[in-house]
């Protein structure tokens, strides 16, 4: 069966290269994002870019143009100055393998408002960032910027004042940069936590400050504004209704020259069962967007869910895509291909992309492709062509790194939430190759990681700032995938001990950049984690089975005085390793324990954790246990404070000190009779 799959697909493939193979140029020039209609007439034009002449044509709507390259003339047809500017750009394309080809194109886009919300938390991406991401946006059409970071204070819980001077003259760099490339640069107010007292006075004032805020930014030059209301702040629809219709009613519409609001409501997640959205579709007038994240706060976006959620907010809903934001797992890099959004009439789409803004490109270049022209988007197509036309020196190693760096989960192999696939070629191969499939792997990522780090340096230097780490990690980590597989204790020792030192390096990097309050956020750089690493690290504790001093130096391991825990847990099975969670799970035994009889895990290090908690199938393991820890790897034990809570048993442990081991204990005076379901250590960091 499955072997029967593979000719299917690679018929598939074959076909979709020949479709794509109809809108390349005969010089090899692909234009991205793709036009809806692109006909080759054949041979090429002798005339140049800058004797294009330029024509107003009615009817081809806001965006939209028409080329039409002859043997000696060159055509644009648009009804806006974006329609020119659109068509010029196509042209570029065009002409990047030297003369035009001959040819007539047709095109305008899918989503009107396409683009990009910086609204992540963490370092914002500044103004040279910024600036860089407006030529970006223009090469590949995307028309709409919204500016929201939540660390920016005066976006967010310092609203009331006024930007300082700098900031007021790097506003005027990015709207000029923004109109050259014909991109709205909405500036977005974060009220959260404002008007929440309804005393009419309080109100006033609130209104009265944010007049003067919104004033400002209009002076500075502003004339695309949105209002966000997530993750702070109580829930009231009506209020955050009627503070949208009077930005709009009593701010924009009396400005005149304004573009419609873009509101981003305090609940932004799932369908037409939420009540907040039904009251906030039913008030806020007709011309304000409304965003919305999908199903979940990083989710794909299925046509039925939108159709639900436009039925409660009576409009098409304004996408806020959480892809690729890494904000809540800043460990992690997200440059995988671009899917899971159907087709469906978005009144906007934005991305919320990572704080490592070159490289989020890979993302951007999809989704603005995505949204301008669904029919012929193809996700595998556009992520190699992406790369290929990004970083066309080291194109075949990015894709490399780039297919192992996919999956933003807290946790490898989490289920549920927003799966995103990594490693598939690879996790393939292994299904049916074993060791020789990983060590074939690794060789290939420690190929891939040498090349970038010879590579990127120089050509391209803003991409290796950011993911430098991340590369060596990469091969560190391929090395040690090798070593595994072969069972070389030396290699994998040296090989770890490799790996655990970049992620420190990347940690001070990054901790040297982050402001105070910001620190904790970044447990050091990890790669390749939903499959490859757990692969990785299978065959080492395979390999090194008889071997604890290498074996318990980088995982924790079962301390038990219940001889059959230890038997079970020996299996290999039960024990698992997070990015911050020790996890202990899938006893399917029940066991007994006699008085005093424990047991628990040893840590490869000092950990802080502020509880642990045990889930038992059984309530008298929860009445008759003490939960100990121990800084001296179980010499000695200290009790932690218990909290019960049905079969659930909380421990609450100071998370100021550091501990490597944790256990439970049969505190009783006669043999308990118990069935653990999971032991959960969570690590702060
Ligand atoms: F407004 C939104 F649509 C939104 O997504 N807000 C935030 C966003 O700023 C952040 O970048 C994103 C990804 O972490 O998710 C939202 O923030 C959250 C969401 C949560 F479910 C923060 C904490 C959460 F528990």
């Amino acid at each position: 069966m499955v072997q029967q799959m593979f000719p299917v697909a690679a018929i598939c493939m074959a076909f979709a290269i020949m479709q794509v193979g109809t809108v390349r140029a005969e010089n090899g020039v692909r234009v991205y994002p793709t036009p809806k209609r692109l006909e080759m007439t054949g041979g090429v034009s002798s005339a140049k870019l800058n004797d294009a002449k330029v024509r107003k044509a009615k009817g081809l709507g806001e965006e939209g143009y028409r080329i039409v390259v002859g043997k000696e003339t060159i055509t644009i047809e648009a009804s806006t100055k974006a329609g020119g500017f659109y068509a010029l750009q196509t042209l570029r394309q065009l002409a990047s393998g030297g003369a035009v080809p001959c040819c007539t194109v047709e095109d305008s886009p899918d989503v009107p408002l396409r683009g990009v919300v910086e609204g992540f938390y963490g370092r914002p991406w500044g103004t040279d960032g910024r600036l860089d991401l407006m030529e970006f946006m223009g090469e590949y059409k995307m028309n709409c910027f919204i500016y929201g970071p939540k660390d920016d204070p005066y976006h967010h819980y310092r609203w009331k004042e006024a930007y300082p001077a700098e900031f007021v003259a790097d506003f005027h760099r990015l709207l000029d940069a923004a109109k050259k490339n014909h991109v709205k640069f909405y500036w977005a107010v974060h009220l959260g936590d404002a008007f929440t007292d309804p005393a009419p006075d309080a109100r006033n004032a609130e209104y009265a400050a944010l007049w003067r805020k919104l004033d400002s930014m209009y002076d500075i030059g502003f004339r695309c504004f949105a209002v966000f209301f997530d993750d702070f702040g109580n829930a009231n629809a009506e209020l955050h209704a009627e503070i949208s219709n009077r930005i709009k009613r009593d701010f924009l519409d009396r400005k005149g020259d304004c573009a419609p609001l873009i509101v981003c409501p305090n609940d932004y997640v799932g369908d037409d069962n939420s009540k907040y959205s039904h009251i906030i579709g039913e008030k806020a007038d007709k011309d304000i967007l409304i965003m919305w994240t999908g199903m979940g706060v990083c989710s794909d976006i299925t046509a039925d869910a939108t159709a639900k959620r436009a039925k409660a907010l009576r409009r098409p809903p304004f996408v806020w895509w959480n892809w690729p934001v890494n904000d809540f797992v800043r460990c992690k890099l997200v440059m995988g291909r671009t899917y899971g959004v159907d087709e469906y009439p978005y009144s906007g789409f934005v991305s919320n992309p990572m704080e490592n803004l070159e490289a989020s490109k890979i993302a951007l270049f999809g989704i603005a492709d995505m949204l301008w022209n669904r029919r012929d988007f193809s996700s595998f197509h556009n992520w190699h062509d992406g790369i290929q036309r990004l970083y066309p020196f080291a194109a075949k190693a990015m894709l490399q790194f780039c297919g192992h760096n996919t999956d933003p989960h807290k946790e490898p192999e989490a289920m549920g939430g927003f799966y995103r696939e990594e490693s598939e070629r690879f996790m393939a191969a292994w299904k049916s190759d074993g060791r020789a499939a990983l060590v074939r792997e690794c060789e290939a990522n420690v190929a891939a990681a040498e090349e970038l780090s010879k590579v990127l340096p120089e050509k391209a230097p803003k991409l290796w700032r950011e993911i430098r780490y991340w590369v060596a990690f990469f091969g560190a980590q391929a090395r040690e995938g090798i070593a595994a597989a072969k069972g070389d204790a030396d290699a994998y020792v040296k090989a770890k001990d490799e790996g655990k030192e970049i992620q420190r390096q990347q940690k001070a990097y990054f901790q040297s950049l982050a402001p105070e309050w910001d620190r904790c956020r970044c447990m050091g750089c990890v790669t390749a984690t939903r499959h490859l690493q757990k692969v990785i690290d299978d065959c080492a504790k395979e390999s090194f089975r008889n071997q604890p001093d290498v074996y318990a130096r980088y995982f924790p391991t079962v301390g038990t005085s219940i001889g059959t825990i230890s038997a079970v847990a020996g299996k290999g099975q039960h024990f698992e390793r997070g990015e911050a969670l020790l996890v202990m799970d899938n006893i399917l035994e029940q066991l007994t324990a006699k008085p005093g009889d424990w047991f628990g895990m040893k840590m490869a290090k000092f950990v802080t954790f502020k509880y642990v908690w045990l889930d038992f199938e059984t309530p008298d393991a929860v009445a008759n246990g003490r939960v100990e820890v121990s800084k001296d790897g179980g010499a000695t034990w200290q009790s932690v404070s218990l909290e019960v809570d049905g079969k659930l048993l909380f421990g609450h442990v100071d998370a100021n000190a550091g501990f490597n081991a944790v256990r439970w204990i049969n505190a009783s005076d006669r043999p308990v009779v118990f069935k653990i379901v999971r032991f959960n250590v969570d690590i702060v960091q």
